[in-house]
């Protein structure tokens, strides 16, 4: 197994090798280097095949010894394994050939155990000495009129090919690949990060923390994993997620079926051949039956578009792009821009530690306390003694959570029962305020407003200044943006170190290189964290070039607006299968619940290809369509209408159409439609 070493942000790479393939059984490990060329930035270049062939000529002419080369698909990188080079040299008969060297260089294995990630021809012994493009295998994807090679019997490098190839490693990904292993596909992960974990791999800013009751969240496929892992906290912190995480891939020994740093760039739909090409950002090509895309819904962060965003000169960070080292804020002035889930936990756990906090605040959001606690033995007890019924109530419930909504209506009760069964749900812990409310919350809005004004005043009491009070109070409808839990976030803002900034009434004009100038005041800070959220929903999917059967985009049959089937799966896109993607009850649900459905009828739907020998599948234009129109006419006739201006519509990226992404009906009524699909042999699927 190849693996890079050496300073990333160079064009040559010395490497070393752990298993040393064949081919480079004569080279002493240290006498190995991948080099990556930019074919691109080549002078004169008459084609990128014959480019790649002079390169590959003037390295041997050096005494360097190319033995592997790999192109990428769009022939733009040429990446050789030389034998014995003289790593100066090299670098000068590439800057004789106008290479540069790459902006930068993606962490990769070159050639894993079982066979290849780059596989490629290895030039037998007379023809290693003066590689020819063909021999090489360095025309992979590269057309006929540009190698020269059109009649030759050169022999292609053949992509590896997997039943299943999943993309991304986060809750979603490791569930899809522990199902698919298990009902015997070979199957691999393509995940961009250097580990398991997805979003809480990324998101390591202070006081992340799931919404979710813990030990609710994880996976129930296995009992021996249930008992296993035991959760500290009722509410558990990023390190405590991600721990879970990494011992979920290691419980099911899914890390051999993992290829980290490997981010994906495109993937095209063969249909004659009924198999997807994928391609990864280093040009890597694999070929799989099944695309499963697992990228997340909280993948892409989303930058505010402020002016002077690179002038300032103290220290700024994203949320979801927090170092792995950490961001020291103590002592320091702090901004936090953004006041959505991450933002309230980003303030309620720094306020006490830094020196000044100025928090701009868009548009105030309803946070409901979370009320977390530590879960001790004899609690964990009852939860294992009541395991399946724990289940079956999240099974039951809108969200998935532990929380089912009251039957009754919130008008069918007296105002002083409304009042005291709203206080009840504020004393509990988690979304009970949410999801355990009257039944009718979410669809008739003068509970809405009842369970509103009730939360205003939780405001009111908790904020002693009225005018800082009132700059706090939201005013559209209880539960149409996603919905906070905070451990003692309004109590920040009676500290004497903290000042809220409306930027209703202060628009921020630009970033400067001291701070935040707001309306002609600038707010000085040593530090500005942005916790502006994400490109949700589609962003992860639309930034990879996926093209289907009809030669179009994802990102161009999206458009207008995301359009799946279920959410699972997409017209003209056959044999690509989404885990929590628009359109999709996943999106305002308990994760692990609810990525578990997605996974267990996708894998239901493979197995019956299977079973009657179908090698393809897609959603009808008509059953997509008619998916669309439902996901939208229950989002009109919620409150979530009223209050389109959040990422649930796409509202939150520039630019992009406004349409629903979540399945507002709740994760109940999205699994009854699916099991009647499944149930009734897949109508509005087209399978051949
Ligand atoms: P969210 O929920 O999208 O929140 C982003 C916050 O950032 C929100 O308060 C936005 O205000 C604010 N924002 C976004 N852009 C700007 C600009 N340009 N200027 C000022 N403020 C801005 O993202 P989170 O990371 O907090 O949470 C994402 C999900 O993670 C959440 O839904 C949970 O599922 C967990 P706005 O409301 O748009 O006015």
């Amino acid at each position: 197994m190849l693996r890079q070493q050496g300073i990333p942000h160079a064009g040559v790479i010395p490497v070393a090798s752990s298993r040393t393939p064949e081919a480079l059984d004569t080279a002493g490990a240290s006498d190995c280097a991948i080099v990556d060329l930019d074919l691109t930035s080549a002078d004169a270049a008459p084609g990128p095949g014959r480019t790649a062939t002079k390169l590959l000529s003037a390295l041997s002419a050096t005494g360097c010894d190319p033995r592997q080369a790999f192109a990428s698909r769009d022939s733009r990188h040429l990446t050789c394994v030389v034998a014995s080079p003289d790593m100066s040299q090299l670098l000068a008969v590439l800057a004789e050939q106008g290479v540069t060297a790459p902006a930068s260089w993606t962490c990769q294995e070159l050639a894993p155990d079982d066979g290849g990630l780059l596989q490629s021809f290895t030039p037998a012994p007379d023809t290693a000495g003066a590689p020819q493009a063909p021999d090489t295998g360095i025309n992979a994807g590269m057309p006929a009129s540009e190698t020269g090679a059109a009649g030759s019997t050169a022999r292609q490098p053949v992509p590896e090919h997997f039943d299943a190839v999943i993309i991304g490693a986060g809750m979603s990904g490791l569930s899809m690949l522990e199902r698919l292993l298990r009902s015997g596909l070979r199957t691999l992960v393509l995940e961009s990060a250097s580990d398991v974990g997805g979003v809480w791999f990324w998101n390591r800013y202070p006081g992340a923390r799931v919404d979710s009751e813990s030990y609710t969240y994880g996976l129930s496929v296995s009992g021996e994993l249930v008992r296993d892992w035991r959760w500290q906290e009722l509410f558990a912190a990023q390190p405590e997620v991600l721990a879970y995480l990494q011992h979920v891939a290691d419980h099911f020994q899914l890390r051999p079926h993992i290829r980290f740093g490997v981010p994906v760039a495109s993937a095209h739909f063969d249909a004659a051949a009924s198999r997807w090409h994928i391609e990864a950002e280093s040009g890597e090509l694999l070929t799989a039956t099944y695309l499963v895309a697992a990228t997340g819904t909280l993948t892409v962060p989303q930058w505010p578009d402020y002016p002077g965003l690179g002038d300032f000169r103290g220290q700024s960070c994203h949320t979801a792009r927090w170092p792995e080292s950490g961001f020291d804020l103590r002592g320091k002035r702090v901004g936090v821009i953004g006041t959505g889930a991450s933002g309230v936990q980003v303030i309620q756990t720094i306020a006490a530690e830094v020196q000044q906090l100025t928090v701009f605040q868009r548009t105030p959001t309803y946070c409901i306390p979370q009320r977390n606690q530590t879960l001790s033995a004899a609690d964990y007890r009852g939860i294992l003694e009541d395991w399946e019924g724990i289940l079956a109530s999240c099974r039951n419930s809108y969200g998935g959570f532990i929380h089912c909504f009251d039957p009754r209506s919130g008008l069918a009760v007296s105002e002083q029962e409304r009042e005291r069964k709203f206080e009840e749900l504020w004393q509990r812990p988690g979304f009970a305020f949410w999801f355990a409310n009257f039944g009718d919350l979410m669809m008739n809005h003068e509970v809405n407003n009842h369970a509103c004004e009730f939360l205003r005043q939780k405001i009111r009491e908790r904020v002693h200044n009225p005018d800082v009070a009132r700059k706090l109070l939201p005013d559209h409808p209880f539960g149409s943006k996603r919905v906070p839990l905070e451990n003692g976030y309004y109590e920040v803002f009676n500290r004497p170190n903290t000042r809220l900034v409306d930027l209703r009434e202060t628009p921020v004009e630009c970033i400067t290189d001291r701070g935040v100038l707001c309306s002609g005041e600038e707010h000085p800070l040593d530090a500005i964290v942005y916790a502006t959220g994400f490109d949700a929903g589609t962003g992860a999917l639309t930034r990879i070039r996926i093209e289907g059967s009809r030669g179009t985009s994802l990102a161009d049959h999206w458009h207008q607006g995301p359009r799946t089937f279920l959410g699972l799966l997409v017209s003209g896109f056959p044999n690509l299968f989404i885990v929590n993607g628009p359109q999709n009850a996943a999106r305002l649900c308990n994760a692990g619940r609810c990525i578990e459905q997605n996974v267990d009828w996708i894998a239901r739907c493979l197995g019956f290809l299977a079973d009657h020998h179908y090698t393809q599948v897609e959603p009808s234009m008509i059953a997509e369509a008619n998916w669309v129109a439902h996901v939208d006419d229950v989002a009109e006739a919620s409150v979530l209408a009223s209050m389109r201006d959040s990422w649930f519509f796409g509202a939150n990226t520039p630019g992009k159409a406004q349409q629903v992404n979540i399945y507002a009906a709740g994760a109940r009524e999205y699994r009854q439609h699916c099991e009647a699909v499944a149930s009734a042999g897949y109508p509005g699927l087209l399978m051949s």
